[in-house]
């Protein structure tokens, strides 16, 4: 076989390489998404793309002089006898009874630093060996850089080699499954293993062992059915070949696949790049295709959520309390002066609910009656109404950490609500000039009638003592000052009140608008605060995480 034939069986697929620069942007992507997931889904979802981010770090930091190979296998097909051969020593103790090799074995090619490297692979140092000496010449310069791993059977009766196996094929760099004519189509090998090795194609050898047992056409026929299986484990196209460590036809196919790994330097990347492709696809169900119309929570709801905050938190209430306490603190500055005290004696709604004194920030403050159990109810189906408006189009466990964090700050919403409300301005503590005027124009009223009712008196007893008279002047129709001065007085305090009246109802009902309005604000910051935006980090995670994750793909 010629070398350009034989290139052309190791190397059959058109690979694009894996630049590091890429290849740390892509993790540093997946990061970026386990940083807005965390917390919003759960953790074994996430583990492996930490598993992936943690190794991808470890390995980028270490040699990237060095190419790790791991011969994998079943036992006995001779993975140990291809380790020895091609590092030309018995590093590996090759057996006849089954299990044989328990402990991953390294045998390394020139470069030095490579011990960091084999520490991270766990290879005991007493497992670990150096190929190249001064002996050898250039013989073995193409290797250089080569770490070759011997691994324990992976189809283990014993259990700790199977974890060992396990552990190192998440490790390394490029794998060569060893197996042999008699197991090759063991479904273990293809379903457990080779299967899950699909996006790492690109570092993916698989070699027919012990070649040198079967007859020419034998070998190819088996190749031929070896490939069809590997087809439908999804590799098409990873390179296959016949390999002996005893005889005919030898390693030099190996070797060449080894010498390509090695001179590229890619096999790390691009077995890092697998994982992250890996990763990806794991992740990919945890964000929704195609666009998200927007991260914000739609209007209408918060709007209802406000309201059905606003009634438990006893708005109306307030509300009208406002309406009648102007009515009533309005009668005790307008109405008829000798009658203000009465209504100053009773307090008025306001003061009754402890809300009189004006913005306070005190949460117990008010004497508003408890929320009852309607009105909580209500509260909750406005919260999950947000929780599930936000949610519209986001796959699982997005809505259930939506929900949850609508739900985070609910023990706090009472009391949060209590300070809204005692602390809003109701615009009751200032008197209106107007009332003033007015007020003033009723004393006036008082004071003649006053003044004419004293007159009167005057006279009546001036009369009674035979004094003489101080009628005054008479008025129209000789009816006496005095006495137009009382009628006049009265008459002037009753047309002012009856003018009045319908001025301080429309007054009154704008007061209760104003509170209303004023509630509503107070109350659509609670509702913001405490609901609507946690609901919105979540919110904001998941773009990001989406994100993240498009950038990494
Ligand atoms: N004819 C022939 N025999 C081989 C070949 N490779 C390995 N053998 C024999 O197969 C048996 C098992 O070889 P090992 O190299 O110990 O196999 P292994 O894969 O390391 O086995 P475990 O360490 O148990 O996993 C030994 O008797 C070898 O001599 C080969 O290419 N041709
Ligand atoms: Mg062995």
């Amino acid at each position: 076989m010629s070398l350009v034939e034989r290139i052309k069986q190791v190397v059959p697929r058109q690979t694009r390489p894996v630049d590091a620069d890429q290849l740390v942007t892509r993790v540093e992507a997946i990061r970026r998404f386990v940083a807005a997931a965390d917390g919003h889904v759960p953790e074994e979802q996430l583990v492996t793309a930490r598993t992936v981010i943690d190794r991808a770090g470890e390995r980028l930091a270490l040699s990237g002089a060095h190419t790790v190979v791991a011969l994998a296998g079943a036992t006995g097909s001779g993975k140990s006898s291809l380790f020895n051969a091609i590092s030309g020593f018995q590093l590996s103790r090759v057996g006849v009874r089954r299990p044989t090799t328990g402990v991953a074995h390294a045998c390394v090619w020139g470069q030095a630093g490579a011990a960091p490297l084999l520490d991270w692979l766990g290879v005991p140092p007493n497992r670990r060996f150096t190929r190249e000496s001064a002996l050898d010449g250039d013989d073995e310069a193409a290797l250089r850089g080569l770490v070759l791993l011997d691994l324990p059977d992976f189809d283990s009766i014993e259990s700790g080699h199977r974890l060992e196996v396990d552990r190192l094929l998440r490790l390394v760099d490029l794998v060569v499954w060893v197996l042999d004519p008699q197991k090759y189509a063991d479904r273990v090998v293809h379903r457990q293993y080779l299967e899950r090795f699909q996006r790492h194609r690109d570092v993916t050898v698989v070699v027919l062992n012990q070649a040198d047992r079967l007859v020419r056409a034998d070998a190819e026929r088996i190749v031929a059915d070896l490939r069809r299986l590997l087809d439908a484990d999804g590799l098409t196209g990873v390179p296959a070949f016949t390999t002996s460590a005893k005889g005919r036809p030898g390693l030099a196919t190996l070797r060449t696949a080894l010498e390509r790994a090695v001179a590229t330097r890619q096999s790390a990347l691009l077995r890092l790049n697998g994982d992250v492709t890996d990763a990806v696809a794991a992740l990919q169900p945890l964000v929704a295709s195609g666009s998200r119309p927007s991260a914000d929570v739609p209007r209408a709801t918060v709007d209802r959520l406000a309201e059905a905050l606003g009634n438990a938190a006893g708005a109306p209430i307030v509300a009208e309390a406002t309406e009648r306490t102007y009515r009533h603190r309005a009668a005790g500055t307008l109405g008829w002066p000798v009658l203000r005290w009465a209504r100053r004696m009773r307090p008025d709604p306001l003061r009754r609910l402890h809300l009189d004194a004006g913005p306070v920030e005190r949460p117990d403050a008010t004497s508003l009656p408890e929320s009852t159990a309607a009105q909580r109810a209500a509260v909750s189906l406005a919260s999950r109404e947000v929780a599930a408006a936000a949610s519209e189009g986001l796959p699982e466990p997005w809505p259930a950490a939506i929900a949850a964090a609508s739900r985070s700050r609910v023990d706090d919403v009472p009391d949060a609500l209590d300070v809204a409300v005692a602390s809003a301005d109701l615009g009751l503590d200032r008197k209106p000039v107007w009332w003033r005027l007015v007020g003033a124009l009723q004393w006036l009223g008082a004071a003649t009638a006053l003044a004419g009712l004293v007159w009167l008196g005057v006279r009546a007893v001036f009369a009674l003592l035979g004094l003489p008279n101080v009628d005054g002047p008479k008025v129209g129709a000789g009816i006496p000052l005095a006495t137009v001065l009382l009628g006049g007085g009265l008459l002037f305090g009753l047309l002012l009140a009856i003018v009045v009246r319908p001025l301080v109802g429309i007054a009154a009902r704008r007061a209760r608008v104003r509170t209303e309005r004023r509630l509503r604000e107070s109350i659509a910051v609670v509702a913001g605060t405490h609901i609507v935006a946690p609901v919105q980090e979540v919110l904001r995670s998941y773009d990001d995480a989406r994100e993240a994750l498009a950038a990494a793909a």
